[in-house]
């Protein structure tokens, strides 16, 4: 299928989401959010794709939410609109794993869009920020909240509140990137963590992400005990019993999901 804003490959079950504005940045607009939002909710209802890799150009990541799309518009259409909520809640529907592959810049919302995924591997030329103090106005897919638990309190506000922005070793140091690869290496570098995750039991894979995303909503004693309930509950899977004896019997795993 053809998308206006998105360049979409299913290869190796691996769907890689190409952000394809390249006249604005590929800056976040309506139509950009809800052909992501439609293509995401596809990827994950499909049987052949086991990761979901979203990336952009070599000049950028995305630069933002579309600004000449939302200059006009009044308290009324924003709030009244609930603007972007849904799109925001549908990224967050996706079970399965989502790995942001960042070159250049990932501004405002494009920089919250990759935090939104899973992990962010980082072009040596990735640039981050949350400029919308700039604009007069504050981050709203999520900034505020989940830049400070990636790198802390004292760099976010930095980051918030001077508009200020940061390459990609001082991304990787702060712990907002797993890792930085050359530029030239951005997507085959992705595609080999993805085909890694493929390769993994999809149950477990879900289970992981559901585990790691739940330390951010709620306190460490019920993290735990959720996460001890899902490693108690994967026992009752075939991949399980796969998986251990494999190990034992000193072969490659054959996860069939089950
Ligand atoms: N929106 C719309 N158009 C954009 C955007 C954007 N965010 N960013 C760049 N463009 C356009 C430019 O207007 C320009 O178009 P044109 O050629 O027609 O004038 C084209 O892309 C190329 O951009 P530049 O000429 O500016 O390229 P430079 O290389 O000189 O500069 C920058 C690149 C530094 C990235 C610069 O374009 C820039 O500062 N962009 C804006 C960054 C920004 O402020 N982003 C934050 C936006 S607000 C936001 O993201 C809020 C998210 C929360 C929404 C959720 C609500 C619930």
């Amino acid at each position: 299928m053809a998308y206006e804003t998105l360049i979409v490959e299913i290869e190796d079950e691996i769907a890689l989401i190409r952000l394809n504005r390249p006249e604005a940045l590929n800056a976040l607009n309506a139509k950009l959010m809800s052909e992501l939002t439609a293509v995401l909710a596809a990827a994950d209802a499909n049987d052949k794709v086991r990761c979901i890799i979203l990336t952009g150009s070599d000049k950028a990541f995305a630069a933002g939410a579309d600004i000449k799309e939302m200059a006009e518009r009044s308290f009324v259409d924003v709030f009244g609109g609930d603007f972007f909520a849904p799109e925001a809640e549908a990224l967050l529907r996706v079970r399965k794993p989502m790995i942001a592959a960042v070159a250049g810049y990932a501004l405002g919302g494009g920089c919250e869009l990759a935090m939104i995924c899973d992990f962010i591997i980082a072009a040596d030329t990735a640039k981050f920020g949350q400029p919308e103090i700039n604009l007069g106005v504050v981050a709203g897919l999520g900034g505020t909240q989940r830049l400070t638990r990636f790198v802390g309190k004292s760099k976010s506000m930095d980051m918030h509140l001077t508009g200020r922005n940061m390459d990609a070793a001082e991304a990787e140091r702060c712990g907002l990137v797993s890792r930085v690869v050359p530029a030239k290496d951005l997507i085959s570098e992705a595609r080999k963590s993805a085909a890694k995750i493929a390769g993994k039991s999809a149950l477990t894979v879900m289970a992981v992400k559901e585990a790691v995303n739940r330390s951010y909503e709620t306190t460490l004693r019920e993290g735990l005990l959720f996460e001890r309930r899902l490693f108690h509950a994967l026992f009752a899977t075939e991949d399980q019993k796969e998986g251990m004896a494999a190990f034992l019997e000193k072969r490659t795993a054959q996860f069939r999901d089950r």
